[in-house]
């Protein structure tokens, strides 16, 4: 098949995805372990469950899928990330605070792009959750440091004009020719490179002290991809078998427990990358090799989106299990991660239905309507959850950090939310589960047409297929 002469967003987008993920295997090599397991995770579990492995997308979407993380300084870097985004039928998704979500200092604010309509997300799902620091933040910066966080900030120069330019004709053309597109993809992989110029020793030790995050966004006068992630059908396999070739893990497995019910959500975990070389200056001048452990190895499990009461449930159900896990431990110092996970299924068991029948029928979780193959049956198929979990995100952060920083929690913190991110972006913000919802009440009304029935009357339990699940 000879290259297209002309790329669309999606084309954009799947093109970025692996020249990103191709430059990041050259630069962390543990990345590359990392694909190769996931693919006999994959291939392993296919083989074993057939057709049902690809319940949550097809074997040719998991296969390709990857999210990638990146963190940014203002909103002017924001709003930039965000036209080279929208080039690719990325848009933003979504507002995560991860400074009250964490106990170590993690001074950002986050969002996620990600294609919005299903056709897209099935042609290519890459996702780039990003974040952005708050140095008006007290807890964390004072009003000095805040000043020439601003000026260093404010006098480098992340994307530069010409991958700009082309940003902007790519949305507005819906897709740039062959030879721009190329150049397109050149220059925005370049963007997230590892850059080899010296880091200012002083000034990164100084933010290091306040925040290992404020220190790799602000310490540096470039940017450069954090992770780049994976998807597995099954992440407990995956986490046995990174674990037996001798790679360390994180402690847990971030989000939903391994249970016997439907997957909800996300699960995730990571692997702390190996130490990078780097060169500082030294405050008279020297270059000097050490080296940074910022970036590292993140691999994630894909469930069931779920509806605004699923998620309280959830919700509800993490509290409880922290509880739970904290009053064991205080009993017994030995407290394990087995026995937390033993808390979080009995937690599970009893928030949860175990058939996606009934996490349809309770209103908990999201799924399409369809017209079978038989013109009168109606197929009822699960949303795959396609956004962040705030928890895990800080979970992920904090493992991942040296030290745990300095955070003031005496100070008042700075209001930041959703409009405030939308505002910095300079675009709207969509809601997630408007996005889910939209989705699904789309499904109902091309079955219902097709049926020439109500839509409400195929969301019934008996009316759908595959009841027994
Ligand atoms: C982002 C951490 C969050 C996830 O998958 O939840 C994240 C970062 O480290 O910049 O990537
Ligand atoms: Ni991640």
């Amino acid at each position: 098949m000879s290259a297209p002469t002309f790329l669309e967003p999606w084309q954009l987008r799947a093109a970025f995805a692996r020249s990103l993920s191709d430059m990041y295997g050259k630069e962390v090599p543990a990345y590359t372990t990392l694909l190769d397991v996931s693919h006999e995770v994959n291939a392993d579990f296919v083989a074993q469950h057939g057709a049902e492995a690809e319940r949550l997308g097809s074997i040719a979407r998991v296969t390709a899928e990857r999210h990638g993380a990146i963190r940014v300084g203002t909103p002017t870097e924001m709003s930039q990330v965000a036209r080279i985004f929208g080039a690719m039928g990325m848009y933003p998704v979504g507002f995560y605070d991860l400074r009250d979500a964490s106990s170590s200092s993690v001074p950002v604010i986050s969002t996620a792009f990600r294609p919005i309509e299903r056709a897209e997300l099935a042609r290519n799902p890459f996702r780039v959750f990003t974040s952005m620091l708050v140095p008006a933040d007290r807890r964390f910066f004072t009003a000095d440091l805040e000043r020439r966080l601003e000026n260093f900030l404010g006098a480098r120069t992340l994307f530069g004009p010409e991958l700009l330019a082309l940003a902007d004709r790519a949305e507005a053309e819906r897709g740039l020719p062959e030879n721009q597109a190329a150049e397109f993809l050149r220059l925005a992989t370049e963007a997230f490179e590892l850059s080899a110029e010296p880091v200012d020793q002083a000034w990164y030790r100084e933010l290091e002290a306040v925040s290992a995050v404020a220190a790799d966004i602000g310490g540096i006068a470039s940017t450069h991809i954090n992770h780049l992630t994976p998807r597995v059908l099954d992440i407990d396999d995956l986490y046995a078998r990174m674990e037996a070739r001798g790679i360390t893990m994180i402690d847990a497995v971030q989000g939903p427990p391994r249970w016997e019910g439907p997957d909800v959500l996300l699960r995730q975990t990571s692997f702390r990358a190996l130490a990078e070389p780097r060169t500082f200056r030294t405050a008279d001048g020297e270059v000097v090799h050490d080296s940074l452990r910022v970036r590292f190895g993140e691999v994630e499990a894909r469930g069931i989106a779920l509806t605004r009461e699923g998620r309280a449930a959830y919700d509800a159900a993490v509290l409880e299990i922290d509880e739970k896990a904290a009053a064991a431990r205080a009993e017994d110092p030995g407290f394990t991660e087995a026995q937390r996970q033993e808390i979080a299924r009995g937690v599970w068991q009893k928030t949860f239905p175990t058939t996606e029948a009934e996490l349809a029928a309770q209103g908990l979780g999201w799924f399409t309507y369809e017209v079978g193959s038989g013109g009168s049956d109606v197929v009822r198929e699960p949303v795959v959850y396609e956004d962040f979990l705030p928890r895990s995100a800080a979970g992920i952060f904090q493992s991942n950090l040296t030290s745990d920083g300095a955070k003031d929690a005496s100070q008042e913190g700075t209001d930041r939310d959703a409009d405030w991110m939308a505002g910095a972006l300079g675009r709207p913000l969509n809601d997630p589960f408007d996005l889910y919802a939209d989705q699904v009440a789309r499904s109902l009304a091309g079955a219902a047409e097709t049926l020439g029935v109500d839509p409400a009357t195929l969301t019934t339990p008996n009316r759908t297929t595959g009841a027994s699940r």
